[in-house]
């Protein structure tokens, strides 16, 4: 069996979750498709999205065509939750871009397509309600080449747009247009296509060009381009059979004997409060009963272990409890009430960037409405800042009021609604602010030597500089480890963090290197004459 973890995003209702609805109908997962309107899809689970007829949350199904098993996230697509979408884009092998007939490229199109396309992630396009009034498949694919990416082949085109019964026609291999096209578009990737095609046109076969066209968009290269309707279902027969032919599903058999690691995108909270990890295993096999590392990506050394007491795998339509999940597959798991999104399991993946779109810019005080519920509040933001990290929960120093940061005003209505609903707890909003941040412009350094102005009984010195935009904060030694007790090392590391979060402006300091240059619990008699100097020196 092979797996694909396919994405599908585009900008609000575009009709991704009418689309995933579809595509579950079409594998023979639900006998019937819910509707978005009525709140009765599979992925719109939450009270407020079936309110609302939104997606706020990423959500999981799965569902198997011939020999490949989908494990499809369908994302929110209101800027306000790009978060959600950033979260999965680190487990997906391919994705389903869908823009609408009528609306045609939008703004969040272009800024999702961007980061596809950075991620090299493999990436077909669903042009969608082809049936509404307005609806121009062929304006919108101008659009799309004009605007996302000259590398698109119309896989073929709607008829009868704007009616209930438009359809979608398939190209034939052998069409002497859709031939041209291939030959054109892909023997500008491809070496031994081009020389052939520059010899001689006819002698590109057509089986040879659909395994070219197969082979280039596995590798993200090239953009097949689908249009149809997920309300009537015209073009999803087509879009599926490009979702297992035209993406890179994969047999992980050889992975799953790796080292044991796997991403943390998702955490919820169980009916009994219990926290559930979604991950999608990178390598390896993680049974029930195992012990494993829990840890942020890309920080050495940190992290604890858990042991995971139940497991769900994602197969034909939700997750079943399973006794182990392996390479390729999703699941949830039980058992780790430290996994935090954005952890690794195991052995961390190589080198994963961690943000791909830009951070929350406004910011608001929540405040209870009703006195003495302030502990309450801070207990349940708290909760809600596990799931969306972003979110960025902080006490204000001086009133040791409560600040979240915000994407928009649909997030702080999305806020206001989950705690009421969930929490019992009735919240005001102060006006919403842009955040302001600090920058360090230049480097500083300074020290306090043991033994001289210093009252304390250790000695600590510190370098701070620029780190690059987007970096945020870290913290690196320059001593020799092994004369520090760890718990003192702990402690510095703890308090550079918590004195950053709020500068001298009380705005987060960020994009900053911090380094412990000097330190000890003893004082060093033969180092601390040279080194007094630099330690009445305060820059930064
Ligand atoms: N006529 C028509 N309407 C559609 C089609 N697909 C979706 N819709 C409607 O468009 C609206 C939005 O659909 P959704 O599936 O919720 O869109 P979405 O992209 O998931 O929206 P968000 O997740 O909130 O960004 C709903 O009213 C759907 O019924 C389609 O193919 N044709
Ligand atoms: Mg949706």
């Amino acid at each position: 069996m092979r797996t694909l973890n396919l994405g599908i995003l585009a900008h609000v209702d575009a009709g991704k979750t009418t689309l995933t609805e579809r595509l579950l109908y079409a594998a023979g997962v639900i006998g019937e498709t819910g509707s978005v309107d009525d709140g009765s899809t599979q992925t719109n689970s939450l009270a407020l999205e079936r309110q609302r007829g939104i997606t706020i949350k990423s959500a999981v199904v799965s569902f198997a065509v011939g020999d490949v098993t989908v494990n499809l996230i369908d994302t929110p697509g209101h800027p306000d939750f790009i978060a959600e979408v950033e979260r999965v884009l680190g487990v997906l092998d391919g994705a389903v871009l869908v823009v609408s007939a009528v609306e045609g490229v939008q703004a969040q199109t272009r800024v999702l397509m961007r980061t596809l396309q950075r991620l090299g992630i493999p990436t077909l396009i669903f042009i969608n309600k082809i049936d509404r009034a307005g609806a121009n498949s062929r304006r919108v694919l101008r659009e799309i080449a004009d605007r996302l990416t000259p590398a698109v082949i119309a896989m073929g085109a709607a008829n009868g747009e704007g009616t209930r019964a438009a359809s979608f026609a398939s190209s034939e291999p052998g069409d002497p247009a859709f031939t041209a096209q291939l030959a054109e578009v892909l023997a500008e990737r491809d070496e031994a296509l081009l020389a052939d095609f520059v010899r001689d046109e006819t002698r590109l076969s057509a089986g040879r060009l659909t395994a070219a066209l197969a082979a280039q968009s596995r590798r993200g290269l090239v953009h097949p381009v689908f249009a149809g309707s997920a309300m009537t279902g015209a073009g999803v027969g087509e879009l599926t059979a490009g979702i297992t032919g035209l993406l890179p599903a994969a047999d992980r058999k050889a992975e799953a004997d790796g080292p044991v690691s796997a991403a943390v995108f998702k955490v919820e909270r169980g009916p009994a409060g219990e926290k559930i990890g979604y991950i999608r295993m990178v390598s390896g096999r993680l049974c029930a009963r195992d012990r494993v590392r829990v840890g942020p990506a890309g920080i050495d050394g940190t992290g604890g272990t858990g042991k995971v007491t139940a497991i769900s795998v994602f197969e034909q339509g939700t997750a079943s409890a399973a006794p182990a999940v392996a390479a390729g597959q999703i699941a949830k798991v039980w058992g780790l009430p430290g996994i935090q999104i954005g952890d690794t399991l195991g052995e961390r993946p190589p080198g994963q960037a961690r943000h791909h779109f830009a951070p929350p810019s406004l910011e608001t005080v929540v405040v209870p409405a009703r006195a003495g519920q302030k502990g309450a509040l801070h207990a349940a933001l708290t909760q809600l800042a596990e799931q969306d990290p972003l979110i960025n929960l902080r006490q204000d120093g001086v009133r040791s009021e409560l600040l979240v940061s915000l994407y928009g005003e649909v997030q702080k209505e999305v806020i206001q609604a989950t705690l009421a609903e969930e929490f019992g707890l009735d919240v005001r909003f102060r006006e919403t602010t842009t955040i302001c941040i600090e920058r360090p412009a230049g480097c500083g350094a300074a020290a306090e030597f043991m033994g001289e102005d210093n009252p304390f009984r250790a000695t600590v010195g510190l370098r701070v500089a620029p780190a690059a935009i987007g970096a945020g904060l870290s913290f690196g030694l320059e001593i020799e480890l092994g004369a520090l007790p760890s718990a003192f090392l702990k402690a510095i590391e703890e308090t550079v963090r918590r004195t950053l979060s709020q500068g001298l402006f009380g705005w987060q300091v960020t994009d900053v290197a911090v380094t412990l240059t000097d330190s000890g619990p003893r004082p060093d008699p033969a180092g601390a004459d040279e080194r007094a100097a630099p330690g009445r020196h305060h820059g930064a």
